[in-house]
């Protein structure tokens, strides 16, 4: 009888990463000392988080608080918590973040071999009202580490992508990471006791249908039809697929690309009159979930084209982006297409 690998549910984000459990054939010493790097930022920038509430005790952003300092905003502190960390040991080339202009080089030589993109803090708006927000981040590798380090490194499509995940600080703090289908996606919960991220939900599969679907439904009036039929589909009644579906939206991506990810059904945010090509961000954004929900069994699309095959032009490039459950992403391409 096959014997079955045995749960590693309870080890902690760094043994994870430093007995090789990846999987993946890129994960050198280098690779897997940038993931601690992540692991040490998530640490870093929970304990900022948490603290957000007493910045209108200690002093509002922008002012000065009862010590004298200036209080600075937390996208901010979370942008220079990930610089910081990842310059520390060399291994990360240059950094592209949602926070940023143009990119920051972090190591000019060619002995890094890699890139990192990431949205510090996802969800920015839902700070002051104390709803989760999250921290986004994909890990690129330099296609010619002899050259130096530019933008083009950047501007390349998802699939390349080695690794992603995103932070989400949200009842407790989680770590989401993969690097790709053949190594699945894990969460590490984070114990604010002892300090340390453990295992707590190993390979993550999108169930293969949901019955939520998350839009900010606002926005009704601005859709495409076919997205407007679709909405107005999810809200019949049919007993077979399960509808009418329910309705959830945070406003941070983060929080309501999670909670689809653990019990399936669609998100999305469609391109609309305002936002003629959607409103989040590829590289920061739909990229590194895309790769996440691929790793789990799910699917991320424009509507018209898979999300990680998108040739970016641009550094801030914005994509409408719809993923979810493999079912509920083809039911949506399926009203693009006039076919339902
Ligand atoms: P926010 O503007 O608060 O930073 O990318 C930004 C984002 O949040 C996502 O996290 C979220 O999914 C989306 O925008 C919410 O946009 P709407 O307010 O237009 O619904």
């Amino acid at each position: 009888m096959a014997s079955e690998t045995p749960s590693r549910v309870g080890i902690t984000l760094e043994t994870f990463i430093l007995e090789g459990m990846m999987g993946h054939p890129a994960a050198t010493g280098a690779f897997t000392s940038l993931l601690n790097q992540i692991g040490l930022a998530a640490k870093l920038i929970t304990s900022k988080v948490r603290r957000a509430g007493l910045a209108n005790v200690l002093g509002y952003t922008g002012q000065t608080n009862v010590q004298g300092e200036e209080v600075q905003k937390l996208d901010e502190v979370a942008n220079e918590t990930l610089i910081q960390s990842l310059g520390r040991r060399g291994h990360c080339a240059a950094i592209a973040s949602e926070e940023m202009d143009e990119i920051l080089v972090l190591q000019p030589d060619g002995r890094a071999r890699y890139v990192m993109v990431f949205d510090p803090l996802d969800g920015s708006s839902n700070i002051d009202v104390n709803i989760s927000i999250g921290t986004i981040f994909g890990i690129l590798r330099r296609p010619d580490a002899s050259l130096s380090v530019s933008e083009a490194d950047f501007l390349v499509p998802g699939k390349e992508l080695l690794a992603a995940g995103y932070i989400l600080y949200g009842s407790s703090t989680m770590v989401v990471l993969t690097t790709g289908v053949a190594s699945g996606v894990h969460a590490f919960t984070y114990d604010p006791t002892v300090g340390e991220f453990f295992l707590s939900h190993e390979n993550i599969r999108v169930p293969e249908k949901g019955k939520t679907y998350s839009i900010n439904e606002g926005n009704f009036g601005l859709w495409t039809e076919p997205v407007r039929r679709w909405n107005r589909w999810l809200k019949e009644e049919d007993k077979a697929t399960a509808r009418p579906y329910g309705q959830r939206y945070v406003g941070s991506l983060v929080a309501d690309a999670h909670r689809t990810l653990l019990k399936g059904g669609v998100f999305a945010y469609p391109s609309d009159t305002k936002n003629a090509s959607g409103k989040l961000r590829l590289l920061y954004e739909a990229n590194p979930f895309a790769f996440v929900f691929e790793a789990a069994g799910g699917k991320a699309t424009t509507g018209t084209e898979r999300i990680l095959d998108i040739v970016p032009t641009k550094l801030h490039q914005r994509v409408p982006l719809v993923l979810g459950s493999a079912w509920d992403v083809d039911a949506f391409e399926q009203f693009v297409r006039g076919e339902r």
